[in-house]
């Protein structure tokens, strides 16, 4: 192949890669559109490496997300109560999150990003950290049974 072709070609890939990363919103709320108490919404997302997951605490009580569990080499993460946070998805797996102020009321997520290659342990740890709830014990089992 000549190599101005080349040059082209990884240029349109490069740009089709920027173009595709989304930003998806996940919303902290104290009570949920379908009345649950102490939701994420949605309770799992599935993303694609190169994603971008906004946390917005909408109604404000305290709710901050953080990764209770991230696969091997992501970078963990812990928002500031009742302040959004962006956080770019960088490597494949299942990551745990929660509300640092509300996890023993099941206030937690579950993102999907590409292969779930760390799943047998997410499985292992959600079910270690629901165990210590006392409302919402099966939300994490829920969201992971959502994975694919
Ligand atoms: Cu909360």
């Amino acid at each position: 192949m000549n190599k101005k072709i080349v040059v082209v070609l990884s240029v349109l890939c490069a740009l089709s890669l920027t173009v595709a990363a989304e930003n998806i919103q996940v919303k902290l709320l104290t009570t949920g559109s379908d009345g649950q108490a102490f939701v994420f919404e949605p309770l799992f997302v599935k993303v694609k490496v190169g994603d971008t997951i906004t946390y917005t605490p909408v109604q404000k009580a305290g709710h901050t997300s953080v990764s209770i569990l991230v696969p091997a080499g992501a970078k963990p993460w812990k928002a500031v109560p009742d302040t959004e946070i962006k956080v770019k998805i960088e490597k494949p797996g299942i990551y745990l999150v929660a509300c640092d102020v509300h996890k023993a009321l099941g206030m937690v997520s579950v993102i999907q990003a590409d292969k779930a290659v760390n799943l047998d342990e997410a499985k292992k740890k959600a079910a270690e950290v629901s165990a210590k709830m006392s409302l919402g014990k099966d939300r994490y089992a829920k969201a992971l049974a959502m994975v694919k």
